[in-house]
């Protein structure tokens, strides 16, 4: 397993659950400073990086590129996958496969969280589904154009009411034709919605693609009640050897809260 930090550039998601806010330059320094393997971004745009300098930046500091969230489509611009609107629908899924695209090259895969949407007027819940599945269908099958994954996250039911627990990610995923969705395992939503953390993680299996590593109240892991070892054991019996990504709040600043991660996530894998 690898560890991870989240970098958020997007300011209107201030006071949201990421861990370095002060630009992709410092956010690397100090990943790489307190010894991460890599960092997840939540970028504002598709474009709003550019690959060659980022390219220069992960390589200065010996660091990967876990994944990329799409979220900013949803707290920029209000799109999701399920609006009931088919030429909204479709600009989500577009900034999302734009995403895809930039992401792709550094063989890191996008997230979809947020713009997975809700139902609503005009949408009700079955079509809300019907809506999201389509979109990772045909997302799904373009992430694989890159050999990576498609990252779907199933969030707690005050954020979403499409896909709340693992259990439900499954069956959605069993509906689609393309074998390249996995499931983002946030350990802030399972904390609220699933019965046993590690039984969840278990049952999903070779179809878990990332983990969010933080706590229970969605500080960083050892600031909260969450007990992480039957986590971190349950992912290394289904053979999980991707990214813990820490995706918490900066407290109580950015600094403490990675270096509290990275003290943590040391602790728990054994891996040094
Ligand atoms: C995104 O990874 C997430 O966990 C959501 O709660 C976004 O707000
Ligand atoms: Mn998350």
């Amino acid at each position: 397993m690898k560890s991870a930090v989240t970098i958020s550039l997007v300011e209107e998601a201030r006071g949201g659950p990421f861990v370095l806010w002060d630009g992709l330059e410092s956010g690397c320094r100090t990943a790489r400073e307190l010894g991460f393997d890599a960092v997840e971004i939540f970028t504002p745009a598709p474009d709003a990086i550019e690959p060659s300098m980022l390219r220069r930046l992960l390589d200065a500091e010996g660091l990967r590129l876990a994944a990329v969230g799409t979220g900013a489509g949803w707290v920029k611009h209000r799109l999701t996958l399920a609006l009931p609107d088919a030429a909204r629908r479709q600009a989500a899924c577009d900034f999302i496969r734009q995403i895809i695209d930039f992401a792709g090259p550094f063989g890191a895969p996008a997230i979809i969280g947020s713009m997975q949407g809700r139902s609503g007027e005009g949408v009700d819940r079955p079509t809300a589904l019907g809506y999201l599945a389509d979109g990772l269908e045909t997302l799904g099958a373009h992430a694989a154009q890159h050999g990576v994954p498609l990252l779907y996250e199933p969030l707690n039911r005050y954020e979403t009411d499409q896909v709340t627990r693992v259990a439900d990610g499954l069956a959605l995923l069993d509906r689609l034709s393309t074998r390249n969705v996995r499931l983002l395992c946030d350990l802030f939503h399972m904390n609220i919605e699933e019965v046993d953390v590690a039984a969840a993680l278990r049952c999903a299996g070779d179809r878990v693609g990332h983990i969010h590593f933080v706590d229970s109240n969605r500080r960083a892991i050892g600031f909260g009640h969450l007990d992480p070892r039957p986590v971190v054991a349950a992912l290394r019996e289904i053979g999980y050897r991707g990214y813990l990504s820490a995706e918490a709040f900066p407290w109580p600043d950015s600094r403490s809260a990675a270096e509290q991660t990275i003290r943590a996530f040391r602790y728990v894998t054994g891996v040094p």
